[in-house]
């Protein structure tokens, strides 16, 4: 019997996403794949992004959703370039659905694409989808025992934003005890604590960010 299909399905995948790099690469774009549980501020998160970079870089946004293009609606009331993947249910991007997205977004016109990936804290984080870098976004009220339970999404990625800190006064989160959890995955994660909805700490990310991007340069 033969079942090494998972490793064939995630090495196909694999193969793909370095063909979207490199497309990423010839036309100057930074890729940045955005993911978390569903309701951790992934949109919020990126509507302050989008909204504090529009005057320093041309940004493009795809939407993975199961089934709305809610969120695409909230960035495409920025005025940016949005394209909408409805996965049909599937939990996570992959690089196969993200390539016909970027085929629609204007390549030669944008410097930073910015992917929201379909809410789930365990599918996304095995598919690579060629983006530069990984974001987890966290949020306080999922629990500070996320990193424990869930090591593989915080294992994989290169920053992570905690957000919702605004609500750290109302709801049990120990932050050494999250930090801890991170640090023992992720030693030297870089991070960021912010609260999408009301500002805070969002530049601070914001400014690391149109560095990384100026860096690819
Ligand atoms: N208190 C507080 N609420 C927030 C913050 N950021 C987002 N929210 C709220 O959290 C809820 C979910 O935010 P979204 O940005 O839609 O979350 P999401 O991760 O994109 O959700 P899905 O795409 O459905 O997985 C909304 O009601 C937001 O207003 C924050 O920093 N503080
Ligand atoms: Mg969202």
């Amino acid at each position: 019997m033969n079942i090494p299909v998972v490793e064939q399905i995630l090495f196909a995948n694999n193969t793909l996403a370095e063909d979207l790099r490199r497309k990423l690469d010839a036309a100057g774009v930074f890729g940045i794949n955005v993911m978390a549980s569903p309701g951790a501020g992934k949109t919020t998160v990126i509507t302050g992004t989008v909204e504090r970079l529009l005057n320093r870089l041309k940004i493009g946004y795809v939407d993975g959703d199961i089934a709305t293009s809610i969120d695409a609606e909230r960035i495409a009331a920025l005025d940016v370039p949005v394209v909408q993947i409805n996965t049909g249910g599937n939990c996570h991007l992959d690089a196969n659905m993200l390539a016909p997205a970027v085929d629609k977004l204007p390549l030669d016109d944008i410097d930073l694409m910015i992917v929201e990936n379909v809410g789930n804290l365990i599918c996304p984080a095995n598919f690579q989808l060629g983006t530069h870098i990984n974001v987890l976004v966290a949020s306080v009220p999922e629990g500070d025992d996320k990193p424990y339970k869930y090591p593989t999404m915080y294992r994989g990625v290169d920053v992570l934003i905690l957000n919702k800190v605004d609500l750290l006064p109302y709801i049990p989160f120990d932050v050494e005890r999250f930090k801890h959890g991170v640090r023992v995955l992720s030693p030297n994660l870089k991070t960021f604590e912010v609260s999408s909805l009301h500002g805070d700490g969002m530049d601070a990310w914001v400014d690391w960010l149109a560095e990384q991007v100026a860096g690819e340069r």
